[in-house]
């Protein structure tokens, strides 16, 4: 008999642009690992580039699937969120994680709130401070430099040298979350992720070779892969390690495609890739 491990991953359906549950169902499910889900609104685009998107909030639904997963006695190896649509959606995911985590399971908590310094459209103050709370109930969360500022409320300032880097990493784990973890840190030509694990005080890095190519949704695939990849029982390193190299192998297939940024990347040609890197 195997038992699949399973995730349930919380986040939109941008119907077309590839980020958020079109990026994590394919991925988390190709890394072998069963992938149930609650989208949170159904969107006809993602926020980041398209004109006019459609929105359709979902919060009353989420408070339903719940309920009746918890009748049919449903349980999950990890939960994982991503972008969240509104300040009190984000209260109705705090009270799923208090069903559905427990001493055996991990919660992953992607801070979806911004980049490049600035807030994504239709979220202000008040949504920060909600999802700075819902950090607090994370094992990990993965931030990148701009979500981070706008938790730690301090200015924006690039993840360019390590004893910054590790001073936020620092402060991101006294929110209350075990391992945060910064995303998009670049030490002059080289990107990558640093993580922090507060219990013993170990600081993980993993880093590419920068390239020059801007792709909306690389934030959701490496927290995915990130997800995919402690649930399959790997060590922080080897997720971080996973999550990079597959950003770039993405990275790398989507250079030759002159689609705008906000289209995203062209992850599913490169799927095989992170199947053979579960396997490693
Ligand atoms: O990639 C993060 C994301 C997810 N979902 C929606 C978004 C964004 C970022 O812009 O707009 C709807």
């Amino acid at each position: 008999m195997i038992f699949m491990k399973k995730v349930v991953t919380i986040q939109d359906i941008s119907c077309f642009g590839k980020c958020s549950l079109t990026v994590a169902l394919p991925i988390i499910s190709a890394m072998g690992i069963e992938t149930a889900v609650i989208p949170t609104a159904v969107l006809s685009t993602h926020t980041g580039g398209f004109e006019g998107y459609t929105f359709h909030d979902l919060s009353e639904d989420i408070t339903d699937i719940s309920a009746h997963w918890k009748s049919l006695g449903l349980k999950f190896d990890a939960i994982y969120t991503g972008y969240l649509g509104s300040a009190s959606q984000v209260q109705i995911v705090s009270d799923f994680f208090d069903s559905f985590g427990n001493d055996n399971n991990f919660i992953v908590v992607d801070p979806v709130l911004g980049d490049h310094g600035r807030l994504y459209a239709g979220f202000n103050d008040e949504f920060v401070v909600q999802m700075r709370q819902l950090c607090r109930k994370a094992d990990y969360i993965m931030p990148n430099m701009t979500e981070a500022s706008f938790l730690l409320g301090i200015p924006y300032h690039d993840a360019d040298n390590e004893d910054y880097v590790k001073d936020v990493l620092k402060k991101l784990s006294e929110l209350g979350c075990r391992v945060p973890v910064l995303t998009g840190v670049r030490f002059g030509d080289n990107e990558g992720a640093v993580a922090y694990d507060s219990a013993t005080g170990e600081y993980y890095f993993s880093f590419g070779k920068h390239v020059d190519r801007q792709l909306h949704g690389t934030g959701d695939i490496f927290a995915s892969v990130f997800t995919g990849a402690v649930t399959l029982g790997k060590s922080v390193q080897q997720a971080l390690d996973m999550s990079v190299k597959y950003i770039a192998d993405c990275i790398e297939v989507t250079m030759p495609c002159a689609d705008d940024v906000w289209y995203g990347s062209c992850f599913e040609l490169c799927l095989d890739k992170l199947i053979g890197y579960t396997k490693e």
